[in-house]
Parts: structure tokens; C-alpha cells; sequence
């Protein structure tokens, strides 16, 4: 949820007017708003590239996913970890826009852990194609727009870790 509609419900739980306090945090939020959605889009634009070259990294660094036996072994299983892949950058995009990991942590995190045992996908591996994606994406962005995208990546990092 973002700052604005999370402030709202706070208020109004109380039934009073949005406190200076508030009003300086939304306009930090409105102030920095052109630049989440640059950074989002550079992100949507360029998520094919951004999958492609974080999943050949992937299976660089471990050949046994892919491999006879491993959880992304053939052409199906490949599709479906890169397609793992693009809803985690997706998920970032969402965190980016919002200001907030609460939507990434709903749709992404919360059952996640489970859900990878009972399918016998290792988790280090999720967390290093996330890793991949993030330096994929850093590599397009500049200065302060790679800050930004780093602190949404390092997020899904942390809470997979
Ligand atoms: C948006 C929220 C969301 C997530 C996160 C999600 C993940 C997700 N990944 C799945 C499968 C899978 N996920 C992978 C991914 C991988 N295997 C590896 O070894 C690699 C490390 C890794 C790629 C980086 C693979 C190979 C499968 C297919 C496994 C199977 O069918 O046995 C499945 C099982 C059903 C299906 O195949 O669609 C789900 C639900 N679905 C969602 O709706």
C-alpha cells in the first residue's frame, strides 16, 4: 500500500486531518514520483534483455538447474524459471511505483519458500537470478535511478535469503 492511501487509513482510524507529518512524508512521496515511474518503465521496457542476459548468467554460474535432473532441466521447465524471472522484475516494478515492498511481499514473498520446496526448485538459485536481474538492470540505469531500483531488488533478495 502506498504512503497516501496507508496515511489516509491511519487518519481517518482516528477521524482527523492528515498531521504535518504526514503531509511532509506524502510530499516526499509526490516529489519523487517522476522519477519511480522513469525508472519503472526503463525497467518494463527493457525486461526481455533484462531476463535474457540475468538467465544466461543463471545458468553460467549453475549449470545444474538446467541439467539432467535439475528443477529448470528442458525447454518447458527453462520457460517457466525464466518466466520466474520476469514476475520477480515485475513485482519489483510494482514496489518501485508504490514507494512500498507490500505489494511485492504479497503477491511474491509470503508462501514463496513453501511453495519452491514442494516443487524442488533450489532457492539459492531463485535468489541468484534475482541477483543477476538486479546487476542486468543497474547496467541500464544511472546514478540515483539504480539506487532506487536497488533497494526493491535487495528486498526480494533479503526476504528469499
Ligand atoms: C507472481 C507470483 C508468482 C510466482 C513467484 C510464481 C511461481 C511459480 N513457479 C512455478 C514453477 C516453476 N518455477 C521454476 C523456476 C526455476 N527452477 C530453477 O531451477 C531455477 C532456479 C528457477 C528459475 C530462476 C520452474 C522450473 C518451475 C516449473 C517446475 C515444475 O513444473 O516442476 C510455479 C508452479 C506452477 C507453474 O508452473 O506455473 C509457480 C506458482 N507463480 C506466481 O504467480
Amino acid at each position: 500500500m502506498s504512503i497516501v492511501s496507508n496515511s489516509i487509513i491511519n487518519a481517518d482510524a482516528e477521524a482527523r486531518y492528515l498531521s504535518p507529518g504526514e503531509l511532509d512524508q506524502i510530499k516526499s512521496f509526490v516529489s519523487g514520483g517522476a522519477q519511480r515511474l522513469r525508472v519503472a518503465n526503463a525497467l518494463s521496457e527493457n525486461r526481455e534483455r533484462i531476463v535474457k542476459q540475468a538467465g544466461s548468467q543463471l545458468f553460467q554460474k549453475r549449470p545444474d538447474v538446467i541439467s539432467p535432473g535439475g528443477n529448470a532441466y528442458g525447454e518447458d521447465m527453462t520457460a517457466a524459471c525464466l518466466r520466474d524471472m520476469d514476475y520477480y522484475l515485475r513485482l519489483v516494478t510494482y514496489g518501485i511505483v508504490s514507494g512500498d515492498v507490500t505489494p511485492i511481499e504479497e503477491i511474491g514473498i509470503i508462501g514463496a519458500r513453501e511453495m519452491y520446496r514442494s516443487l524442488g526448485t533450489p532457492l539459492d538459485a531463485i535468489v541468484e537470478s534475482v541477483r543477476e536481474m538486479k546487476s542486468a538492470s543497474l547496467s541500464l540505469l544511472g546514478g540515483q535511478d539504480a539506487d532506487e531500483a536497488s533497494f526493491y531488488f535487495d528486498y526480494v533478495i533479503g526476504a528469499l535469503s
